[in-house]
C-alpha cells in the first residue's frame, strides 16, 4: 500500500491518523510512513486516489432554489440541484446574507458551532478559522459545548475527580504500564485501530508494542465488552463477553464483592473520596432492597458471576488499572460507567500509582498514554465571543426545531436560541448526529446554511451556499499536538484542486467584505501567519535551553523534536502524594463517590452517586438485536469515504456489518449479503460479514459511510424514516441526550433487526456529485 523509501522531491505532511512524506506526480500521491513509527495506521491509504476523486467540490455552488427563491425555511434535499457561481459572486452574495441576520437579528441568530475533525495542521484548522471569522466580523455566534466523543465524562469528571485533562490525557502512561501494570481491566478494550487517531497529528504508534512488551512480562489484559478485537493480538487479551450498556451493573457488583469480602481498602477511602458510605448503602442493597452482587449483575450483563467475583479480587492482588473507552458514555445514562469506575478504583485504593488506578478512556485515542509536550504548541487565536446563548453539542436538532424551549444542562436551565443561519466548516453533522431523519428536518428550518468543504458530504449536500475547500496536502501548515513529540512543517504537496480556496482565504475576503478584513488577517500572509505561530514554541524551547531553531530553519529541516514533561502520573499522583497540598479540584478536593452538586440538582436520570439505570430502550420483538454503530478501522469518521483504503475495505461498494454466525442463521444471511437494518427510526443496507468476534444478538455497524439515501434523491419519508443504501448507522440510533446533567450524544448502541435483502440493491451512489457540480 505504501512505499517503503520516499521519493527524492517528497515532502513531510501530517495527518491525525499520522506523519509522512508525500510526493505529487501530476495525478495521485505517493505515500510513506515516517520512518520512526513503529506502526503506521493503514488509513494513511486514503489519500491514494483523493485529490482528484469526483466527490471533491471545485467550484463554488448554490443550491438553485435558495438562489432562486432566497433566504427562508424550506425543504432541503440530499439531491437537490446546484448552480455554479463565481468566486466574487458569491463570496459578494454570502456576505450580504451574513449582514442581513447579523444587523437584523443579532449574532445570537447565527450558529456557528461547527463540531469537527477537519485537518491535522493547526492554522488551517477550519474550527479555529471559522470562530474567529464569526467573532471578529459578525460579533460572535451561538457555540456547542462539550463533544460527540466525551459529552457525559466531559461534565461529570470535574465533578467527581476535578479534571478531565488529569484522569485522561495526564495520567498513566504506556511506559508505566510496560513496567508496572498486573492488570488491565478494559470496560471497551483498547482497540488500536482507535489509539492510531491524534487531533493534530502522531508520529508514532507506540500502543501495540507496549501491550505486547507489558503482557509478555506477565500482565494480563482483559477487555469486557460486545466484541473480542477490542483489544489486539498483542495483547494476548481475555475477552469477557457483555450485552451492551450493562458495563454498569458489573463494576458495581465488583464493588460489592470487595465490600462483602473486606478487600475494600478503607484507609484510601477515608483519607482520599467522600460519600462512600451512602454508595456501600446502595450497594448492600439497603436503599432498594437489591444488593448489587455477581449474581445480580451476571443475569444482566452475560458476565458469568464467578468471573465478576474472580477479577474483583483480582483487582486488589497486584497493580491493576481500570479503563473506561469513551463508547461506554456514548450512550443513555453514560455518566454513570464513568462513575461507577472512578468509585470502583477508589475502593481498591491505587488511584495515583505508577501503571495502576484508574485512566478513562486509555487507548481511544492516541492523545493517551503519552507524556505531554514540554513546551506550548502553535495555537491560533479565536478572538473574543460576547453571544451567551449555547448548546450542548449533540442538541442541535432539538435546538432547530424547539427555538424557544427550555432544556436542563449541568444544573442550569437554558432556552434553545432561535437560529436563521447555520455555518459549518471543517464537520458534517450528516456523520456525527443520530437519528438523521429528525436532524434532515432540522435542517429544513434556518434561512441559510453555509458549508465549506473538500467534498460533496450529505451535509454539504443540504447546504445553500457550498464553498470549496483546499484539503490539507494543498496548503503549507505546521501539525502539532500537546501529546506528540515532533512537531511537523506540514509542506504543500500538490496545486488545489479546481478553484478550491484555503478556508483562511475565503473568511479574509468575506471579512474584508464586511469591513473586517484587517482584523481577521492582521495583515499576515499564510507564511508569515505560520512564522507567528511558531513563535511562542520557539521561545519556550529557548528558554529551557533546548534546540529552538528560527522559524526557516524549521520549515526547512520540516521537524523538530519538542522535549516532553516528565512521566509523573499528574494530577492524580500529586494528590496521592500530598492530598493536602494538591487537592483535587473538586469541591470536597477529594474523590467524589457521592457528589452533593450532583445530588443538588434533583436530576432523577443523574442521582448523587452512582448507580445502575438500565437504557430505556431495550431489545424487543420488532427490534432484538444491539446494534454498535462505533468508530471505523478504515478511516477518520466520514473523512475521505471515498479514498483508497476505505473503498478497498467496502463490498460492493458498500459498508461492512458484523455479526456472529448465529444471529446470521437465524435469518439465513450469508458473508456477503447484502442485509437491510432497520428499526422505527429507520434503514439502511450494509454487506453482511459473520464473525464469531461479535456476540450473538449485536450487529456491529461502524460509522462513517456517508447518508446516500435511496434513489429518487429524498430517501427520507416523514413516516418510514431515513434510508440509506450506503451503510450509514446513524439513520438508525437515538437523538437523546445522555441526561439532564451532561445532555451527551448516545450514538454508540441502538435496537435493531436486519434481514436478509430482497431483490436488487440500489447501487451506491454517496460520493457522485450533485446535478449541476
Ligand atoms: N452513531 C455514532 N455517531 C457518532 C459516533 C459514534 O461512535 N457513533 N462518534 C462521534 C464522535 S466521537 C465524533 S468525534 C464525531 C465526528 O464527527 P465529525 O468530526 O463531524 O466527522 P468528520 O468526518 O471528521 O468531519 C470532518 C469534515 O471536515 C472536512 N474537512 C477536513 N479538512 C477540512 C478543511 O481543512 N476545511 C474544511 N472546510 N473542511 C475540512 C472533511 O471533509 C469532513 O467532511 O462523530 C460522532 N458520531
Ligand atoms: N480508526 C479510527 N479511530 C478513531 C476514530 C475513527 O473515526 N477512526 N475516532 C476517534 C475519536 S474522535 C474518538 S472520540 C475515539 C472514540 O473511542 P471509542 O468511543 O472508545 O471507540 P469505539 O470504536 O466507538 O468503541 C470502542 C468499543 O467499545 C465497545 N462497546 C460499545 N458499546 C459498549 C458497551 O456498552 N460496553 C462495553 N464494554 N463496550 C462497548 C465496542 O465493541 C467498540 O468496538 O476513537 C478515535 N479513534
Ligand atoms: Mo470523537
Amino acid at each position: 500500500m505504501f512505499q517503503s523509501k520516499p521519493h527524492p522531491d517528497s515532502v513531510l505532511h501530517s495527518a491525525h491518523w499520522g506523519t509522512f512524506a508525500a510526493h505529487w506526480d501530476g495525478r495521485d500521491v505517493e505515500i510513506t510512513p515516517y520512518p520512526g513509527d513503529p506502526a503506521p495506521s493503514p488509513i494513511l491509504g486514503n489519500f491514494r486516489g483523493a485529490l482528484r476523486h469526483q466527490a471533491r467540490i471545485r467550484k463554488p455552488m448554490v443550491r438553485k432554489a435558495w438562489l432562486d427563491n432566497g433566504p427562508g425555511p424550506q425543504r432541503r434535499r440530499i439531491g437537490d440541484p446546484f448552480v455554479e457561481c463565481e468566486w466574487d459572486t458569491v463570496l459578494d452574495l454570502l456576505a450580504g446574507e451574513l449582514a442581513r441576520v447579523r444587523d437584523g437579528f443579532g449574532p445570537q441568530a447565527i450558529f456557528g458551532g461547527s463540531y469537527g475533525w477537519s485537518s491535522a495542521g493547526r492554522f488551517h484548522h477550519a474550527q479555529s478559522q471559522i470562530h474567529r471569522f464569526l467573532n471578529v466580523a459578525c460579533g460572535g455566534y451561538v457555540r456547542s459545548v462539550n463533544s460527540y466523543s466525551a459529552g457525559a465524562s466531559g461534565v461529570i469528571l470535574p465533578h467527581i475527580l476535578g479534571s478531565f485533562e488529569g484522569v485522561s490525557r495526564r495520567n498513566v502512561t504506556w511506559d508505566q504500564i510496560r513496567e508496572h501494570t498486573d492488570l488491565v481491566l478494559a470496560f471497551g478494550g483498547m482497540a488500536v485501530k482507535n489509539s492510531m487517531i491524534a487531533g493534530g497529528g502522531i508520529s508514532r504508534h507506540v500502543e501495540p508494542g507496549a501491550m505486547l512488551a507489558a503482557a509478555r512480562r506477565g500482565c494480563r489484559f482483559v477487555t469486557v465488552g460486545p466484541q473480542r478485537d477490542d483489544l489486539p493480538e498483542e495483547a494476548a487479551a481475555e475477552w469477557l463477553p457483555l450485552r451492551p450498556g450493562t458495563d454498569v451493573a458489573v463494576m458495581l457488583a465488583m464493588a460489592h464483592t470487595l465490600l462483602a469480602e473486606d478487600r475494600h481498602d478503607r484507609a484510601f477511602l477515608d483519607r482520599y473520596a467522600t460519600g462512600f458510605e451512602p454508595f456501600a448503602r446502595y450497594l448492600r442493597g439497603v436503599t432498594d432492597g437489591r444488593p448489587k452482587d455477581a449474581d445480580w449483575a451476571a443475569a444482566i450483563s452475560a458476565v458469568p458471576a464467578d468471573t465478576i467475583r474472580e477479577l474483583a479480587r483480582a483487582l486488589v492482588a497486584g497493580r491493576s488499572l481500570i479503563v473506561v473507552s469513551h463508547s461506554l458514555q456514548r450512550a443513555e445514562f453514560g455518566e454513570q460507567p464513568v462513575w461507577a469506575a472512578a468509585a470502583l478504583a477508589a475502593m481498591v485504593g491505587q488511584i495515583g500509582l505508577p501503571g495502576g488506578g484508574y485512566n478513562y478512556a486509555l487507548g481511544t485515542l492516541g492523545h493517551t498514554g503519552r507524556r505531554n509536550v514540554a513546551v506550548p504548541t502553535p495555537t491560533l487565536s479565536q478572538g473574543r465571543n460576547p453571544v451567551e446563548a449555547f448548546i450542548p453539542v449533540a442538541r442541535i436538532s432539538d435546538m432547530l426545531l424547539n427555538p424557544g424551549a427550555p432544556f436542563d444542562y449541568n444544573g442550569r436551565r437554558l432556552e434553545y436560541p432561535d437560529i436563521r443561519l447555520v455555518y459549518w466548516a471543517g464537520g458534517n453533522p450528516f456523520h456525527h448526529h443520530q437519528d438523521l431523519a429528525r436532524l434532515h428536518r432540522a435542517f429544513d428550518r434556518p434561512e441559510t446554511i453555509v458549508v465549506h468543504d473538500l467534498a460533496w458530504t450529505p451535509m454539504a449536500r443540504v447546504a445553500d451556499v457550498v464553498l470549496p475547500a483546499t484539503m490539507t496536502l494543498e496548503r503549507d501548515d505546521i501539525g502539532a499536538a500537546g501529546t506528540d513529540p515532533l512537531m511537523v512543517a506540514m509542506r504543500r504537496v500538490a496545486p488545489a484542486v479546481g478553484e478550491a480556496r484555503d478556508d483562511y482565504a475565503i473568511f479574509s475576503d468575506l471579512a474584508e467584505r464586511l469591513q473586517a478584513g484587517a482584523a481577521f488577517t492582521e495583515g499576515r500572509t499564510v507564511m508569515e501567519w505560520l512564522a507567528h505561530l511558531y513563535e511562542p514554541t520557539r521561545r519556550a524551547l529557548a528558554e529551557l535551553g533546548a534546540d529552538a531553531p528560527s522559524f526557516e530553519a524549521f520549515w526547512e529541516r520540516e521537524s523538530i523534536e519538542l522535549p516532553q514533561a516528565p512521566d509523573d502520573g499528574g494530577m492524580l499522583r500529586g494528590f496521592r502524594t500530598d492530598p493536602e497540598a494538591n487537592p483535587l479540584p473538586t469541591p470536597s478536593g477529594r474523590i467524589e463517590i457521592f457528589s452533593e452538586t450532583i445530588a443538588g440538582f434533583g436530576y432523577d436520570d443523574c442521582p448523587g452517586h452512582p448507580v445502575w439505570m438500565p437504557s430505556t430502550e431495550q431489545p424487543d420483538e420488532a427490534a432484538p438485536l444491539w446494534l454498535i454503530a462505533n468508530q471505523p478501522a478504515t478511516r477518520l469518521h466520514s473523512q475521505l469515504d471515498f479514498g483508497g483504503y476505505s473503498q478497498s475495505r467496502k463490498v460492493g461498494g458498500r459498508e461492512v456489518a458484523r455479526l456472529h454466525p448465529d444471529t446470521a442463521a437465524a435469518r439465513g444471511i450469508a458473508t456477503g449479503d447484502v442485509i437491510r437494518i432497520f428499526n422505527a427510526r429507520g434503514a439502511c443496507l450494509a454487506a453482511a460479514e459473520l464473525s464469531d468476534a461479535v456476540m450473538p444478538g449485536v450487529v456491529h455497524l461502524p460509522t462513517g459511510a456517508w447518508f446516500d439515501p435511496a434513489p429518487g434523491g429524498e430517501g427520507v419519508d416523514d413516516e418510514a424514516g431515513a434510508f440509506c443504501v450506503h451503510g450509514n448507522p446513524n439513520v438508525l440510533t437515538r437523538d437523546v441526550g445522555t441526561s439532564r446533567l451532561a445532555q451527551g450524544c448516545c450514538g454508540q448502541v441502538t435496537v435493531v433487526e436486519c434481514e436478509k435483502y430482497a431483490g436488487e440493491a440500489p447501487a451506491v451512489r454517496a460520493h457522485v456529485p450533485p446535478v449541476g457540480a
